[in-house]
């Protein structure tokens, strides 16, 4: 901790990076350290690959995040947020591994420990929730506009207090950013409240999609390019979808079965998927999806694979068997 303050209180031009299909603790992240720095006087780009989700617009610097780097010798530092390893970067992960100075801030179990300084704290319910420490060394001053940012992310991430990971902090900080001026009403609507008739549909179309494995206990969600086409939405507009498949009764994992954007086949033998894994709690799914070359925490995690849509169900059934 204390090297990594270190060394971002030295920097002066820092690229701040979160990952690819950002959620609200990528993005509050992002918005949170960058807010602080720049009040700090010094230069920092935001960049995240992946467009922001319309429902988190209305956070500070959101309109600022660069989707590409022109001239990545500028930086001298780059700090990389709720990423378990640099790859979740995207396409600028190699670009990214060559700057002086990396830090690694992140709350994944799976954090491989990259970056030449980092704060990896597992216990903390969001990455936003060490950033709340951390800005506070800066020795910068909390704001309204640095509050929206963490409230939102430990907000999402912790599914609105409902996921395993809701601890003391997520409700003491929350607390606090309520006294700087959040508005609980106002945030859960953008971010819940603000759907397009395209996601609702979407959502239809998921919904009938879930599939049950024979025990019960595990649901299948699968989302293809041609539902997003069908319903004119982006892969950004799942976010949240797999918590229909994980409520079902009786169910300890839901699986959520995505094709990928550029998911045409490769070999022939199936396209590009991504599943997400969400548990109840009672199972450790990042260690079924690192068995994939994935990663995440116990109760949500993911990896990616190429192969045929039954064939990776037939996997998830495997996985149901033992439970
Ligand atoms: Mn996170």
């Amino acid at each position: 901790m204390d090297e990594l303050l270190l060394c971002l209180k030295k920097s002066r031009r820092v690229l701040l990076v979160s990952h690819t299909n950002p959620d609200g603790d990528a993005i509050g992240s992002l918005v949170a350290l960058g807010v602080a720095l720049k009040r700090l006087g010094k230069e920092a780009v935001l960049y995240n690959e992946t467009p922001i989700p319309a429902v988190y617009r209305f956070l500070p610097l959101v309109d600022q995040v660069v989707r590409r780097i022109e001239d990545f010798a500028q930086f001298d530092t780059a700090v990389i947020l709720d990423c378990g390893n640099l790859e979740r970067v995207g396409e600028a992960a190699e670009q990214v591994s060559k700057l002086p100075v990396i830090l690694n801030i992140d709350h994944h179990v799976t954090n491989t420990g990259f970056g030449h300084h980092r704060i990896v704290d597992e216990t903390a319910c969001a990455t936003a929730e060490i950033l709340y420490r951390l800005i506070q060394r800066l020795g910068v001053e909390m704001d309204a506009s640095i509050a929206a940012a963490i409230y939102t992310g430990i907000l999402t991430d912790t599914g609105s207090f409902r996921f395993s990971n809701t601890n003391q902090a997520a409700f003491a900080i929350c607390e606090k950013m309520v006294g700087l001026g959040v508005d609980p009403y106002r945030v859960a609507k953008q971010v819940y409240g603000t759907y397009s008739l395209g996601r609702i549909k979407l959502l239809n179309l998921a919904l009938d999609s879930i599939e049950l494995a024979p025990n019960g206990k595990l649901s299948m969600m699968v989302l293809t390019r041609d539902m997003l086409e069908e319903t004119g939405t982006r892969p950004e507009d799942s976010d949240g979808l797999i918590n229909y498949a994980r409520s079902i009764e009786d169910v300890k994992v839901a699986a959520l079965i995505q094709e990928n954007e550029n998911g045409a086949p490769k070999t022939g033998h199936g396209h590009r998927y991504h599943v997400s894994l969400r548990s109840d709690g009672s199972v450790d799914v990042a260690r079924f999806a690192a068995a994939y070359g994935g990663g995440g925490h116990a109760s949500a995690a993911g990896y990616s694979v190429e192969d045929r849509l039954s064939r990776i169900k037939s996997d998830l059934i495997r996985l149901a068997n033992t439970l």
